[in-house]
Parts: C-alpha cells; structure tokens; sequence
C-alpha cells in the first residue's frame, strides 16, 4: 500500500491524529498538495460515501471521517491557495427557514467539501432572501436546501420563486433534499435538482454544474 493509500485508508477509519500524520508526512515526501487531497483525501471520502450509501457505514463514522478531513485540508490548505487551486465550484447550502434539522444537511456539506465543492454553509432556518443574497454575493454557482419538516417544505419553493423573480435561474442552480422531500415534489417547485441522500448530492452537484 503506497502512502496515498495509506492515507484513505485512514481517512475511511476516522483516525484524525494518522491522518495528519500521513498528510504531513507526504508533505515532506515532496508529494503535490492537490494529489494528496485528489488522491488521498478526496479519494478516500469517495469511498466512505459508497460506503454510506450502502449502508455498510454509518452517520457517526461518517462524522468522525470528516473531522479526520477537515484536520488535513487545515494543513493541505494554504498550499492548496498558494498553487492557484481551484474549487470545482461553490455551493451556497442551508436548512429551510423555520427547520433547525442540521444532520442530514451537514452531511451533505461534509460530501461536497469532500468531492471538492467550496461550501458556504448558512446553518439553519434559513429564508429565501438569505439564500439568494448569500448566492450572489459568493458568486455561487449552486443553492442547496435542505427540509426535513412537511410544515417546512414551501419555504424551497419560495426560494426558487424568489430567484426566479429576479432573473437569476440560469446563472444559480438549486438542488433540495431532505427526508420528506421527493423527485416529485422537486419537479412540482421547479427544482434544477434532487439527491435522496448525500454521495448522490455530490453526483447530481456536479451534474448540475456540467462537471460530468
Ligand atoms: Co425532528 N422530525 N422534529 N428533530 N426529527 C423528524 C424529521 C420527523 C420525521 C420525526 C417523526 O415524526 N417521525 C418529524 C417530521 C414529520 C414531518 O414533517 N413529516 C419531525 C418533527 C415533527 C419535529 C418537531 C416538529 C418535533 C416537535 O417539536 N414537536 C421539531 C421541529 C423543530 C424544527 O425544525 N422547527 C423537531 C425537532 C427535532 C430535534 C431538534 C429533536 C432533532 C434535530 C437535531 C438536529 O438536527 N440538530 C430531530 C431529529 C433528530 C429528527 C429525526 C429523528 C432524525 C433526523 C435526522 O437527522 N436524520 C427525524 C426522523 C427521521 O428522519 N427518521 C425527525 C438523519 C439524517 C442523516 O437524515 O436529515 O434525512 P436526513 O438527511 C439525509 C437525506 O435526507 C439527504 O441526505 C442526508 C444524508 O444522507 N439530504 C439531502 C438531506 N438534506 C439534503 C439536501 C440535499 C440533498 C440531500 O440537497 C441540498
């Protein structure tokens, strides 16, 4: 096993302290920031994502590997900004105004941060003007909602309503998920798209975004 492999594994079993370790150690390997986190890190959270989704991982494994993560891109991350490295894009996410249900979101975030997305997360209870004013100002290309609440739902309609209003649809996609959301109702608010759980909001991010 090279130490890239090394390091995902690592990553996959939520060993923070080896996790750091390894990134640091490939640092001074001569290794390039940008392969440890495609290779290493990013590589990794691929899995733990497959992982997830098959049920063969569970939320607070998946919780520990993004610590474990989030310790190496602290290090990885002036490098990565000293090298003119690019995100492969910006998402704007949240939890819908008057819903404090944060789990499912931040798992979500933990992905796209994972898969290389810039996430700019506005926590939760968040209202449609908030969403769109955090869009334009990050020049985001992408809004995330998240509603686990039926009485919460509308609240994603109103955001897209909102971008709509003011012209903004075809430069800010929006993708929604959440336990009580469903591809129909996607469809019914006019949502550029839905992810029943978080590796598949990765995927439909990048679809949304042509990166695939
Ligand atoms: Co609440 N709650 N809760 N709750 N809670 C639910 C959602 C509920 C289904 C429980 C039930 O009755 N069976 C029910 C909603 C019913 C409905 O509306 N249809 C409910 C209710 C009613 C309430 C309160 C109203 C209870 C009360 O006070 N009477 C209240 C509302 C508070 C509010 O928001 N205003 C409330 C409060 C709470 C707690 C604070 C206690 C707590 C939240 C703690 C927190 O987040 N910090 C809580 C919890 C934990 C739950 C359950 C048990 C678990 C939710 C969760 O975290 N799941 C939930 C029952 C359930 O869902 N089984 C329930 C794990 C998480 C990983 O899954 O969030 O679905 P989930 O996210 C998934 C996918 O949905 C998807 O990816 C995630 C990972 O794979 N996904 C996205 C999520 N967001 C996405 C965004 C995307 C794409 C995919 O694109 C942007």
């Amino acid at each position: 096993m090279n130490k890239l492999e090394e390091l995902a594994k690592n990553l996959i079993e939520g060993q923070k302290d080896k996790v750091e370790e390894l990134t640091r150690l490939a640092l001074d390997d001569g290794v390039d920031a940008t392969e440890i986190l495609s290779k290493g890190l990013i590589g990794g959270m691929d899995i733990v994502g497959e992982r997830f989704q098959q049920a063969e991982m569970f939320i607070p494994e998946v919780l520990r590997a993004a610590k474990a993560m989030h310790a190496a891109m602290d290090i990885l991350m002036p490098l990565l900004l000293g090298t003119g490295f690019q995100a492969l894009g910006k998402v704007v996410l949240g939890t819908v105004k008057e819903d404090i249900h944060e789990i499912g979101k931040n798992l979500v975030g933990i992905m796209l941060s994972g898969a290389g997305f810039e996430v700019i997360d506005l926590g939760v209870g968040v209202p449609p003007q908030k969403f769109i004013e955090a869009a334009v100002e990050n020049k985001a290309q992408l809004i995330g909602m998240s509603s686990l609440l039926t009485l919460t739902m509308p609240s994603m309609k109103d955001t897209i309503e909102e971008l709509k209003k003011a012209g903004l649809e075809n430069q800010i996609k929006t993708m929604v998920g959440g336990a009580v959301v469903t591809q129909r109702y996607a469809d019914e608010i006019e949502a550029d798209g839905y992810a029943q759980d978080a590796p598949s909001a990765v995927v439909k991010a990048k679809e949304l975004l042509k990166l695939i």
